[in-house]
């Protein structure tokens, strides 16, 4: 039972599981129902790059200071009784920096190959955090290109993809062409970064975050903060099919990666996010208030969502709904239009 397995654990893994707990509304629940030592993993797995997060996302930290901490990230992990006390009040997850020791005591627990993966996607995803940071202080408009967009989203979201799928298949409850196939693992990835990406518009802006790449929004206005004006409303929906088409494209390769998944547990906890992300494209699209407030799905249909995402037939049950939403919403004046029925066609057709 689950006290029993408790008494025997340490202080500092219980205080982990605490962490999870505390810092993931998303993930916590899936992650702890995956088997003994997969679970380990995938938590420590987390609580790495939830803390990467944290500094990434402070963005009262001077922009050397933030570099060196993601720059040498991989070193951190590993050094007894590191911990950062410097992050802002408001920081929601400044808690787990404060008491950083408890999971470095923890990695220390897991074996070989696990440890590997885990340092090396911390490595990578430091580095490319710290590029785009150096970027953001000197660039006023943000990421330039699709193409930064898309390593930006390779950095912070793909690597965590890769990262899974290696864990999985190093398990043996995945076969290795799991972890092979980086393209499908990739686009899991990108497809909930650029999900969060479209939502968090108003957020990321009010904090200075400007991730959404000007060679999509400088087509429809001067300045990414235009799109909020409602003297740029028209430009501004269209902005914003032109972001969830981009995003749209990912979901085939979402729908071919779980049909390849054989675990339950694994499966539910790669289900959960990926149907989330398309209801939650789905209420993005076409919808004005995104410019105004951070738009979210409701409670109980996160609640249908997680109850029905269970297995591959119905996950495809779920995706063909919300593409059809997307395709009733979809206006032929719209400069994207075709392109969007033509992705929404695609992934129909992956069902
Ligand atoms: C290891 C479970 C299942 C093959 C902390 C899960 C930021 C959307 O952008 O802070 O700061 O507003 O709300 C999760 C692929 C990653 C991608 C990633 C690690 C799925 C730090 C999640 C989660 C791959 C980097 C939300 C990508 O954070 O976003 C584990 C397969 C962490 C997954 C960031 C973003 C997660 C995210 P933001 P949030
Ligand atoms: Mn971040
Ligand atoms: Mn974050
Ligand atoms: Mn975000």
């Amino acid at each position: 039972t689950n006290t029993k397995k408790i008494a025997s654990w340490s202080k500092s893994k219980i205080r982990c599981y605490e962490f999870l707990n505390m810092t993931s509304r998303s993930f916590a629940a899936v992650i702890q129902e995956l088997n003994d030592e997969l679970r380990d993993a995938v938590c420590l797995f987390y609580l790495v790059l939830r803390g990467l997060d944290t500094i990434e996302d402070d963005m009262t930290i001077p922009i050397e200071k933030k570099v060196s901490i993601l720059r040498s990230w991989e070193e951190i992990i590993v050094t007894d009784g590191w911990n950062f006390t410097e992050n802002g009040p408001n920081e929601k997850d400044r808690q787990l920096l404060v008491e950083y020791p408890v999971v470095i005591e923890e990695l220390k627990n897991l074996n070989k190959t696990y440890k590997e993966i885990i340092f090396d996607i911390a490595k990578q995803m430091g580095n490319g955090m710290a590029d785009y940071a150096t970027n953001a202080a000197h660039n006023k408009f943000g990421v330039n290109t699709v193409k930064d967009y898309d390593q930006y989203c390779f950095y912070v979201a793909g690597l965590v993809g890769l990262g899974l799928s290696s864990l999985f298949s190093a398990s043996g409850l995945e076969s290795p062409e799991v972890g092979r196939n980086t393209k499908l693992s990739i686009s899991m990835g990108l497809f909930l970064q650029k999900a969060n990406i479209i939502r968090d518009y108003l957020e990321d802006l009010d904090d200075n975050r400007r991730f959404w790449p000007k060679e999509i929004w400088s087509q429809y206005v001067n300045d990414l903060s235009d799109l909020k004006d409602p003297e740029h409303k028209k430009q501004a929906i269209n902005c914003l099919s032109r972001m969830c088409l981009d995003a749209l494209q990912r979901a085939p390769d979402c729908l071919t990666y779980l049909s390849n998944i054989r675990d339950q547990k694994i499966f539910n906890f790669c289900a959960i996010p990926q149907v989330m992300a398309i209801a939650t494209l789905a209420i993005l699209f076409q919808n004005y208030q995104v410019y105004q407030k951070n738009v979210k799905i409701r409670k109980g249909e996160t609640l249908k969502l997680i109850q029905k995402a269970t297995n591959i037939l119905n996950v495809i049950d779920i995706f063909r709904h919300y593409t059809r939403v997307i395709i009733t919403k979809n206006n032929s004046r719209d400069p994207n239009f075709l392109k969007i029925s033509i992705a929404c066609g695609q992934i129909e057709q992956s069902c």
